[in-house]
């Protein structure tokens, strides 16, 4: 095979398409669209998805597109979190297949592993040592104040296991492991992002100055609604768009969807600052489109109906070229493993560098 067989890499959008204009941090500030990290800034970013399902538009604007977007700016570690995903029930015989899958349509969303590291969690053991080390640094009445694990216990009552318990402790060795000191994520992680940067500051307090303050970088759509306007869309709900759907699926989907309750009839105007399509317009539109629909809508000028049709043909612009690539990678499969494994190799490295220093801070070997 010659290198452009081998080549897996995906081409973002120039804009960072459904991206917006740029990620914000902890405190609502903007970073820097322009140029690479100044002083201060992050400079390596780690972030993770789990095989839970299929990629929807609420991983993709709240997540993986603004990851793709941050590439140019940073070193980016981008991973498949299988470990995460046996937290919850699941079937052994399908998980080799979802976590391909998921790394196959994440590329296709961006996330070029000729540009960035792409790779598995559960090929890095290493970051489970590190998780164990993390797990007596953590309090647990800061683990039983999680909201994700209270849903999510809420959720799988027969397996409320220890390992979704901790989960937040191996994600802060996932994170802390290659020593990111930024974290793009959706909203629903600024809990498990604060842990992350308590447990660091408990490590070394303990036992000396080792890791980063990873700092949390938001993408401009942090928090997708289903489409049952019922919470957050979710793999797991059942309420969501997938990456994957085309675009007859996109329109019955969109048809259905939750709008501005109030909004009864074709005559009442809207209101579009508390309408979920609306906030899909605003990653999927052209400014100059959000801009009349936000006004049409609130003067009645356009109905739910046409608002929805033109949601939907924006959305199939955005979501086609990414299908198509994804399509594309499914017939090539070795060439998405061999990019992981690549990844893998690169990760390993750099978190057994950190557990050599982790385990002399700890007067261990
Ligand atoms: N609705 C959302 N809006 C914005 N961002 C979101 N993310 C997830 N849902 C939304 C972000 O996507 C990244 C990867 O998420 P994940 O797959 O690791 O976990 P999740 O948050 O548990 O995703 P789901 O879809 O809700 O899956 P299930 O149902 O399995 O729990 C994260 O950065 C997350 O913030």
């Amino acid at each position: 095979m010659n290198a452009d067989e081998h080549k897996v890499s995906s081409p973002v959008p120039e804009d960072g398409a459904g991206t917006g204009p740029a990620a914000g941090d902890d405190t609502g500030s903007a970073v820097d669209d322009s140029k690479a990290s100044p002083a201060g800034e992050p400079t390596r970013l780690y972030s993770g998805i789990q095989p839970t399902g299929d990629i929807h538009i609420g991983n993709y604007l709240g997540a993986v597109a603004n990851w793709a977007k941050l590439i140019p700016r940073y070193d980016c570690i981008y991973c498949v979190v299988d470990y995460h995903a046996i937290t919850i029930e699941y079937d052994p015989d399908t998980m080799r297949d979802a976590v391909l899958d998921t790394a196959t349509m994440g590329i296709a969303c961006g996330l070029d592993p000729d540009h960035c590291t792409f790779f598995v969690q559960s090929h890095v053991s290493e970051t489970m040592e590190l998780a164990w080390i993390f797990s007596t640094c953590t309090a647990i009445g800061a683990l039983e104040r999680m909201t994700q694990f209270k849903d999510k216990a809420a959720q799988h009552k027969q397996n409320i296991n220890a390992g979704l318990f901790t989960y937040p402790v191996l994600q802060a060795a996932d994170i802390l492991g290659v020593k990111a000191d930024g974290v793009p994520v959706g909203d629903d992680q600024s809990q498990h992002l604060e842990l992350t940067r308590e447990i660091a500051r408990r490590f070394n307090h303990l036992y000396g100055p080792v890791f980063p303050d990873a700092k949390t970088l938001y993408s401009p759509a942090p928090r997708i609604l289903g489409l049952d306007g019922q919470g957050k869309m979710s793999k797991s709900q059942g309420n969501y768009i997938a990456m994957k759907d085309r675009s007859d699926m996109v329109r019955k989907k969109l048809s259905t969807a939750y709008t501005d309750p109030n909004r009864l009839r074709r005559s009442d105007p809207g209101n579009p600052d508390i309408c979920n399509i609306f906030t899909l317009h605003k990653s999927f539109s052209s400014p100059d489109e959000v801009a009349t629909i936000d006004a049409e809508c609130r003067s009645a000028g356009i109905g739910c109906v046409d608002c929805k049709k033109k949601l939907g043909a924006n959305m199939e612009t955005a979501m086609s070229p990414i299908q198509d690539k994804y399509e594309d990678l499914t017939r090539r499969p070795d060439d998405v493993r061999d990019a992981l494994a690549t990844g893998a190799d690169r990760v390993r490295a750099l978190t057994s560098e950190t557990m050599t220093e982790v385990r002399q801070s700890l007067g261990l070997r």
